[in-house]
């Protein structure tokens, strides 16, 4: 399977000159993200300085990553393009829309059934255009991108947050919405406000139970879900180096719960072994030309607070693992304050299901690691208290984990191997479980834990924490239960000690794999026919939304204002709903549906101001939109973290919502709220939040001079008759501004292909 030698060499061969050119410009030594930066910045652009932060700047990406989930919104967008073939190498992966249930074989049989309308599109419209088309079963996206087309060096957008992953390997990796990627892959520039930058230097040499996850699961605590906003996360160090490549993926991973922009590492030994050990040697041979670009200047590491915006040191040596959550993946636990965390939060303390794998954590590596604590299950005598599943990332590492006997020995602790595939990691898990309405408590080695995520149940405590430590507490079955310090009682009756993780960081034998699941388009696809069923309720070719009527927007009525955490699993919610990502009008049925609603504190029910009465939130949306009537959200703070499905902001938009204002956005979702045409602002002052009443009628003024950095004007009309009104700012652009005009980023590039 191709993966670009003659790219990646063209974008070696004007490393030197285009680093040399942003020394000229920067005057000062570069950090690595710096480098990368600018050496993919769209011609005409590299003279320029760039202010972090500040300045908008068009890049040009080397690849485009598309996960199933959301290439079927950006693949419909991409066909109205009228394009004959990508711009740039582009893949599609096919992971999110296999439920577990049973196990991995029976479950892919169920997909390859259920999905089947959506498989066929996605592989079609592949085959027509020149993407390489990753069946079901294949992997999960990041983990196949990891080994095969990540390199050192590279620049590449992917449709899903967790696209940073690849940063382990060295490339700046950056998830954005299908409208971004229909761009790229249309051969036009991609924007980013040039980010800041986090430096993160790591000393020491991790040891016994703490693993990479528990840097990441640290630096969360630190920064929280809104610290990385704006920022790539660089980091550099002693301790770096001695983590494997993998385990820098997982770093990189769960950046995106930070709100980074991405994440990354430099090219080292640990990264050459890996390329070499996945068969691309040839890349590690082109990056070991050009080394001294792929890594940061001596000068910057030696005194990082000069060239950095933030820098925190960890030093690995003494790094505590950790336990994160339930709700938000930033509340971190050192593991040895969890347990009365636990008591003294009245969290249920017993451990129903212990789950592995996803993409954040499913190397070799990491499963060596956990069935070394599975195996001392087995051979000490203890019988798992909780229940137990495996989704190992791809089928490369499936392949070889079997062959090496892991499943076998997660199996004999009592473990399921699910499909290679997100699964329950996005609620795509038909749990067992009796009473949704019981508190209880799961853990996972997943990077995120909002509510209701993993099994559509509120109730659900879920903690997220490394792979050898999900499953010695799943062996336990406890949550309060310490494997550094406590015994287990064993089916003899005897307290027994876990000894420490032990595992490998690459296949002594090598990877091996027989089918990798990857299928490669047709050379000239001019004459494939994409398969869509004009009927189905799965699949709906998009009509254009409406351009800007020219005037300011008058008489929006409230539709909801959402309290406290409003992330896009709360906005368009995953799980049940994935099957309708290909169909705007069926999808937009979940919009808000888990947000709270400031005025009840209910979800899922907000005043109809027509009626007065109250009822679900996309219905309400429908009826104002039936009587012809526009609405705007009201959100509190980080509104849309988390995923990159560009849902989030199309369901509003197709519902007839015209602004969402909010305390503050997360990245990624306030890109696709431009990109739709849509109107995302904040509050110049936090407090004007609490002006918004519930029966409000409300006006956006300032528009037909809507221009960058300039305030437009938010008119609250109250139903006592009172009238008030204050300054939301915008941080659109002017092209920002051009896609608001015409209703949208796509009306634009439809209009130039028209011209
Ligand atoms: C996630 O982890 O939330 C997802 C599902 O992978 C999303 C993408 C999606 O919503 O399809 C993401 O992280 O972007
Ligand atoms: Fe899939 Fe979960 Fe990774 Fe998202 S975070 S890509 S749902 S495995």
């Amino acid at each position: 399977m191709a993966f670009d030698l003659d790219m990646i060499k063209k974008v070696y061969d004007n490393y030197g000159i285009r680093i040399k050119a942003a020394r000229n410009v920067v005057n000062k030594p570069l950090t690595l993200t710096e480098k990368i930066l600018y050496a993919h910045l769209w011609e005409g652009n590299a003279s320029q300085a760039q202010e972090r932060g500040v300045t908008y700047v068009d890049f040009a990406p080397d690849r485009v990553a598309m996960q199933d989930a959301t290439a079927q919104m950006a693949l419909l967008q991409f066909m109205q393009a009228g394009r004959p073939t990508v711009a740039v190498p582009s893949t599609v992966h096919c992971d999110h829309l296999i439920q577990a249930k049973v196990g991995a074989d029976e479950d892919l049989v169920t997909a390859n059934t259920q999905n089947k309308e959506v498989y066929d599109f996605l592989a079609s419209v592949s085959n027509k255009y020149g993407i390489g088309f990753w069946k079901p079963g294949a992997g999960i996206i990041h983990q196949v991108v990891l080994e095969n087309y990540a390199f050192p060096g590279g620049m590449m957008i992917g449709t899903d947050s967790h696209t940073p992953n690849a940063g382990g390997l060295g490339m700046i990796a950056i998830g954005v919405g299908g409208a971004d990627a229909c761009d790229v892959m249309a051969g036009l520039a991609w924007e980013l406000k040039f980010p800041k930058l986090i430096g993160v230097k790591l000393s020491g040499k991790l040891s016994g139970w703490a693993s990479a996850k528990d840097v990441i699961l640290k630096v969360a605590g630190i920064l929280t879900v809104k610290g990385g906003t704006g920022h790539i996360v660089e980091y550099f160090g002693e301790g770096a180096k001695s983590l494997s490549a993998t385990g820098k993926g997982t770093i990189c991973n769960m950046g995106a719960e930070i709100g980074a922009t991405t994440s990354i590492f430099g090219y080292d030994e640990k990264i050459a072994i890996y390329l070499k050990g996945t068969g691309r040697e040839e890349i590690a041979n082109l990056a070991d030309a050009v080394k001294e670009h792929l890594t940061g200047d001596e000068e910057v590491y030696a005194n990082p607070q000069a060239y950095f915006d933030q820098v925190i040191e960890i030093d690995l040596s003494t790094l505590e693992p950790h336990v994160n959550g339930p709700f938000t993946p930033d509340m971190a636990w050192p593991l040895s304050q969890f347990a009365t965390a636990v008591r003294e939060n009245g969290w249920p303390q017993t451990l129903e299901v212990g789950l592995i794998g996803s993409c954040t954590n499913s190397s070799y590596e990491d499963i060596s690691r956990a069935a070394s604590i599975a195996k001392q299950a087995v051979d000490k005598h203890l019988v798992a208290k909780a229940e137990f599943t495996i989704t190992p990332g791809s089928e490369l590492v499936r392949y070889t984990v079997e062959r090496d006997g892991y499943l076998n020995t997660f199996e004999s602790m009592g473990g399921v191997v699910l499909a290679n595939a997100c699964g329950p990691c996005i609620g795509q898990w038909a749990r067992h479980s009796t009473d949704p309405t019981r508190k209880n408590s799961i853990i996972t080695s997943f990077n995120r834990n909002f509510k209701s995520r993993n099994d559509g149940n509120p109730n659900t405590h879920a903690f997220v924490a490394s792979p050898e430590v999900v499953t010695a507490l799943t062996i336990a079955g406890d949550l309060g239960f310490n494997p550094m310090t406590d015994t287990l009682t064993n089916s003899n009756g005897e307290q027994v000690k876990l000894d420490e993780p032990q595992g490998l960081e690459m296949p002594v034998k090598g990877f091996a794999v027989e089918d990798a699941g990857y299928q490669a388009p047709a050379e000239d696809g001019s004459a494939v026919n994409v398969l869509v069923d004009l009927k189905s309720a799965r699949l709906q070719l998009l009509e254009p939304f409406k351009a800007w009527e020219g005037s300011d927007i008058k008489g929006l009525k409230l539709l909801i204002k959402a309290k406290g955490k409003c992330t896009t699993d709360h906005i368009s919610m995953a799980g049940p709903w994935l099957k309708f990502r290909g169909h705007l009008d069926n999808i937009s049925n979940n919009m808000l549906i888990g947000a709270t609603n400031f005025f009840n504190e209910k979800t899922d029910n907000v005043k109809n101001q027509l009626n007065g009465e109250y009822g679900a939130v996309p219905a309400t949306a429908r009826a104002y939109k039936a009587a012809g009537i526009g609405s705007i959200v009201v959100g509190d703070e980080n509104y849309g973290e988390g995923s990159s499905r560009e849902h989030a902001a199309m369901e509003p938009r197709h519902l007839g919502v015209r602004a969402i204002l909010v305390k503050s956005f997360a990245r990624i979702h306030e890109t696709n709220l431009k990109k739709q045409g849509m109107l995302g602002l904040t509050f110049s002052d936090a407090n004007d939040y609490d002006r918004i009443l519930e029966n409000d009628t409300i006006d956006i003024t300032g528009l037909n001079d809507f221009s960058p950095g300039k305030p437009l004007t938010i008119v609250l009309h109250h139903a006592d008759g009172n009238t008030e009104s204050f300054h939301v700012n915008h941080t659109y652009n002017q092209q920002q501004i051009e896609w608001f005009k015409a209703g949208g980023a796509l009306n634009i590039i439809r209009m130039g292909q028209k011209a």
